[in-house]
């Protein structure tokens, strides 16, 4: 035994070990540095993708690149987050989106063809190629064997520029499944057990790649519920094997000739390897306000639910609507229930009206949504107050359904379509009815007419600007040293919904001075007020944090706006991967307490300094944050590779790439 571990960690020291699908594909796109964990390194990106929201900025950041056309092998712009429309501005954008694709070389996907990654995954999702987005939950192409990473629209529209993409180094996490998934437990209930055991945070410059026997009994969408809600755990992505299940899943998408293999080295090296029995999975929920706080639905059950909603990119696929629609033939949606269906892609919405499940959806109460976001990003279907709400999607952050009080659980379609029928929480084993047994067809129903080509003439393509479309803001440089006061103190988890809202909200993306009015609305509504006082006395604003501060979404609005509003610095206890990296792009220094007992010495409304903090960063010396209130001084640090030194003395991405 002691002469295997020897042998083992002699090999491992030596290098010979095999290699994780990660970093086969890493290797393989390398274009910056050397595979080392940890390592900054920079790789080429072959398929884009953005959504309305993000979009907006990113393509207006891409044109004051001064780049005519994308360089990537396939670039989508997808319009799904904004579909509402009250008020002209998102139609606004819409156009503008539109008419930029056409011009620069980028497929549009129009509104009403369904959700980013959904469809992404339908349509143009590779194994073994690279796949960059300005959503969180690009991840969701693991699922097809892509590195899928979500990042922020600027460093989406550089990757469209040709530019590599940067990131840390992964470790490689294996996930070893095992086992098979009983009934009325689904892949929901997986990546929620996945939740449980890694939690919201600490899992930041991770790659989860799932291997072992269990894999080949789940199918596509059930492996893309996996890794999109992988978001959730802080991950830079999740990664499924390509196999025979991958071959079939293209093939029922006619695209069997973009299939080719990938799967890890039989002596592929790993930081860890962690069993997940699936036999021996429950139905799960997450319970307010985490996706992290994992309870088993029988111990929830009982309680009194008024809206369930199903859909979102994490369970809209076709067999997940099959479940619902089965388990309601011939019945009704509870009186005390509003029960909603947002499904994931025109495709799943157009099988289920053919095979008249649709039919059995409405007939049994069900109110129909389009095929977008909609109620997951809570720009419409918001809860009663302090009602409770169980949906299908991945995030119940605080506010996100759009009323605050209300209580959002998530969980499977099984669990969702079990609290629609009985108005409570229940375990849907305990529904006393069969499993449905769902057939999914070899064949899907494919029409592309929803995604629009590209210009053959990009000269003939006039860019439409309504009143909505502004410019991108740009920093001034780094200050010799910075003079600051605590605008906010917040604790741990704060995501980006609490920085910077969605929602209703949204709709001002594309107006950042406008935006920027939300700034922490949910937290504390005077943050903006404040926030320009210190601004108009030529003061910089400094933001407080604790753990994982930055959670959730891509959205580079969360840097972009408290960039607007004079914030200098973010001194957190640590930082989630896209939200650090926005930070550095709009010139903000990410700092973490050198001490995280640090934390208790600065309050709201203190006078901070940070003396010489160029010249420091130029030399990567050590930082002292000197609090001038509580006459004290304390450490932070920092993690710049050379070039992320350089955006931030220049003040941001834009500005340094101005110079
Ligand atoms: C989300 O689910 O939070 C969003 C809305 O899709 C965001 C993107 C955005 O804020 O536009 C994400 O996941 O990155
Ligand atoms: Fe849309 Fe929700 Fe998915 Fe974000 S998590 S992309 S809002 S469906």
């Amino acid at each position: 035994m002691g002469a295997a571990i020897h042998a083992q960690n002699l090999i491992q020291g030596g290098c010979l070990m095999g290699k994780s699908m990660a970093q086969k594909i890493l290797e393989k796109h390398l274009v910056v540095g050397n595979y080392e964990v940890g390592k900054e390194i920079g790789i080429k990106i072959d398929q884009t993708l953005t959504q309305d929201a993000t979009g907006t900025m990113a393509y207006l950041q891409f044109e004051a690149m001064g780049i005519d056309r994308v360089k990537t092998d396939l670039s989508v712009s997808y319009v799904d987050h904004n579909t509402i429309q009250v008020g002209f501005e998102n139609a606004d954008d819409h156009r503008y989106l539109q008419s930029v694709a056409a011009k620069c070389g980028i497929i549009y996907s129009r509104a009403g063809n369904g959700i980013c990654h959904q469809l992404h995954l339908e349509r143009f999702g590779k194994p073994g190629t690279t796949l960059l987005g300005s959503d969180s939950h690009t991840p969701t192409g693991g699922g097809v064997g892509q590195i899928a990473i979500g990042a922020g629209g600027l460093d989406v529209a550089l990757a469209m520029g040709g530019a590599p993409f940067f990131l840390t180094c992964p470790k490689v996490l294996k996930i070893n499944l095992t086992g098979k998934l009983n009934p009325w437990c689904s892949a929901k209930d997986v990546v929620l057990k996945m939740l449980e055991l890694f939690t919201v945070k600490g899992n930041v410059g991770v790659v989860m790649e799932y291997g072992g026997p269990g894999v080949k009994t789940l199918s596509v969408p059930e492996r893309a519920t996996i890794t999109n809600m992988g978001a959730e755990m802080g991950v830079t992505t999740s990664i499924f094997p390509s196999d025979e299940v991958t071959k079939k899943f293209l093939k029922a998408q006619e695209r069997e000739k973009d299939w080719t293999a990938l799967e890890p080295d039989a002596d592929a090296e790993y930081f860890k390897v962690v069993e997940l029995d699936l036999s021996g999975i429950v139905p799960l929920a997450a319970t307010p306000h985490s996706p992290g706080n994992i309870a088993t639905v029988k111990s929830l059950a009982g309680k009194e639910v008024n809206q369930v909603c199903v859909g979102s990119c994490t369970n809209s696929s076709f067999r997940d609507m099959m479940i619902i629609a089965s388990l309601l033939k011939g019945k009704h949606v509870h009186p005390g229930v509003s029960a909603v269906m947002a499904s994931g892609s025109k495709q799943v919405l157009t099988m289920l009206s053919e095979n008249g499940a649709l039919t059995d959806i409405i007939s049994a109460g069900v109110r129909i949504a389009e095929n977008a976001c909609g109620f997951c990003i809570g720009n419409s279907q918001s809860p009663q107050s302090a009602g409770i709400s169980v949906r299908t999607s991945n995030r119940n952050f605080e506010g996100r359904s759009g009323t605050k009080d209300a209580q959002a659980y998530l969980v499977s379609p099984e669990t969702a379509a079990a609290a629609m029928l009985t108005g409570k929480i229940t375990d849907p084993r305990d529904l006393g009815v069969a499993y449905p047994n769902i057939k999914v067809p070899a064949k899907f129903s494919v029409d592309d007419s929803m995604l629009l080509p590209p210009a053959k003439d990009p000269t003939s393509v006039k860019i439409y600007r309504g009143p909505n479309i502004g410019e991108p803001p740009k920093n001034d440089k780094l200050p010799d040293s910075i003079s600051a006061t605590v605008t906010i103190k917040v604790g741990d988890n704060v995501t980006t919904d609490h920085i910077i809202p969605a929602g209703a909200r949204m709709k001002y993306r594309s107006n950042v001075p406008k935006y920027s009015e939300f700034l922490f609305e949910v937290v504390d509504p005077k943050f903006y007020e404040r926030a320009k006082e210190i601004k108009g006395k030529g003061k910089a604003n400094v933001i407080v944090g604790g753990l994982s501060y930055g959670q959730g979404s891509s959205r580079e609005h969360a840097a972009m706006c408290p960039m607007f509003m004079g914030v200098k610095a973010v001194i957190a206890k640590s930082f989630e991967r896209i939200h650090s990296a926005n930070l550095i792009n709009f010139g903000i220094l990410p700092l973490t307490f050198a001490n995280e007992a640090d934390y208790e010495k600065v309050a709201q409304g203190d006078e901070l300094e940070i003396p010489n903090v160029r010249e420091i960063l130029a030399k990567k010396g050590k930082m002292a944050v000197r609090n001038k209130t509580k006459n004290l001084e304390f450490e932070v640090k920092y993690e710049f590779s050379d070039r992320q030194v350089d955006i931030i003395l220049a003040g941001g991405m834009l500005s340094m790439l101005k110079k």
